[in-house]
C-alpha cells in the first residue's frame, strides 16, 4: 500500500511539471527568448518590451495581444522609415510569427508598446507581460527592465516613440 501510494505521489508531480512549464514560457508552443523593457525617465507615459518569439511548431501563428499590470494599455507596434522620419503604428492584426521560424522585437522595429504607465520603469527591476497568441494561447512572463540607453546591439533610436518630444511642456528628459 506504502508503495501504491508513493507512485500515485510521483503521478502526481509528473502531471504538474509540463503546468508549470508552460506558464513561465518554457515548453509553449511559442518559446520567448530575452525579453526585455527599456527603463523610463521620470514622468514617462509609454515604454516598450524586446523580445524574441520562436516559433516551435510547423504552424504560422500569431501574437495577437498583450497586456500588464504596468499599463493601461498594452499594443503590438512597427516602427519603419517613413519619408525620412520615424514611425510608428499598431499592428491591427497582431504580428506574424512564421511556422519553424522567429521574429525578434527590438528598437527600432516591433515593439510591445506599453501605454499610460502606472508606474516608473527603473533598470535591475521588472514588469509582468501576458502575451496572447492566436494559437499558442497566453503565455505569462516576467521582464527585466535594462537601462534607458540599452539597445542590445541595435542601431535604431526609439526617439520617436510615442511622438511626443517637444510637445509636453515640462519636458519628460529633465536632468538631475
Ligand atoms: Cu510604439
Amino acid at each position: 500500500m506504502r508503495f501504491l501510494s508513493k507512485l500515485n505521489l510521483m503521478a502526481v508531480l509528473l502531471a504538474a511539471v509540463p503546468t508549470a512549464f508552460a506558464q513561465a514560457g518554457g515548453t509553449s508552443n511559442i518559446k520567448i527568448e530575452q525579453p526585455w523593457a527599456r527603463a523610463t525617465p521620470a514622468g514617462a507615459m509609454t515604454g516598450a518590451v524586446y523580445m524574441t518569439l520562436a516559433n516551435k511548431t510547423d504552424t504560422a501563428d500569431r501574437l495577437t495581444a498583450a497586456s500588464s499590470d504596468v499599463a493601461g494599455k498594452v499594443q503590438i507596434h512597427a516602427m519603419a522609415v517613413v519619408n525620412g522620419i520615424m514611425q510608428m503604428r499598431e499592428l491591427a492584426d497582431g504580428l506574424p510569427i512564421p511556422a519553424s521560424g522567429s521574429v525578434t522585437l527590438k528598437p527600432g522595429g516591433y515593439h510591445v508598446m506599453l501605454i499610460g504607465l502606472k508606474k516608473r520603469l527603473i533598470a535591475g527591476q521588472t514588469l509582468p507581460l501576458t502575451l496572447t497568441f492566436a494559437k499558442a494561447g497566453t503565455i505569462s512572463i516576467t521582464v527585466p527592465i535594462q537601462a534607458i540607453g540599452a539597445t542590445r546591439g541595435a542601431n535604431g533610436s526609439m526617439s520617436g516613440m510615442g511622438g511626443t518630444q517637444g510637445k509636453k511642456p515640462g519636458g519628460t528628459m529633465e536632468m538631475k
